[in-house]
């Protein structure tokens, strides 16, 4: 009889210590189990902007955006083909439109109400990205590689939905105090348009 409960004490004990561990198992294997859904801030993001000619008519190139979560900086990447030789000011614009030869993506994105200034400035808007330098003779290409620690693809502050707008001259990066870097006539734009779904 005494045998008899002893054993049966132990089976409830191993029985017990198993599902402990199955549940330890489970908690440190699937974080997710925790509490629901894993946190959007911690997603990998992808972006994508179909630049075309300000009449519509041309394509000049593809841009890639990626970040790694909302706290790291964005890296956006790419060609330009079909500009003039030279820098050319290279921006995010706050609205998502393309018409209107590119005058439909607004001004630069400035969610802060700073002033005009380069991606390296102290005072600069979120979209002031600088330049890009075209190359070649005829068929001419600018190559895009650019970290930028502003441009967030999640959050309050996010571009997606925005715009990237090239210009025909050169962005002076606030030296003038011209709103826009006195880079002159839009002559590329596109929206800027989520890839991976979140
Ligand atoms: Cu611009
Ligand atoms: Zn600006």
């Amino acid at each position: 009889m005494g045998k008899c409960i002893a054993y049966t004490a132990g089976a409830i004990t191993f029985l017990g210590i198993g599902a402990l561990v199955t549940g330890l198992t489970l908690y440190i294997v699937y974080p997710n189990m925790r509490g629901g859904q894993q946190s959007t801030d911690e997603q990998m993001r992808y972006g994508m902007c179909d630049l075309r000619s300000a009449d519509g008519l041309t394509q000049m190139g593809k841009i890639h955006f990626a970040q790694n979560s909302s706290e790291s900086s964005t890296t956006i990447t790419g060609t330009v083909a079909g500009l003039t030789a030279g820098a050319h000011g290279f921006h995010i614009h706050e609205l998502g439109g393309t018409g209107d030869s590119c005058s439909d993506a607004g001004s630069h994105y400035n969610p802060a109400d700073q002033s005009h200034g380069g991606p390296d400035s102290d005072e600069r808007h979120v979209g002031d990205l600088g330049n890009i330098q075209s190359v070649g003779e005829g068929d001419t290409i600018a190559i895009v590689k650019i970290e930028d620690h502003q441009v967030s693809l999640s959050g309050k502050w996010s571009v997606m939905g925005r715009s990237v707008v090239v210009h025909a001259l050169e962005d002076d990066l606030g030296a003038s105090g011209d709103a826009s870097g006195a880079a002159g006539a839009r002559v590329a734009c596109c929206t800027i348009y989520i890839i991976n779904g979140a």
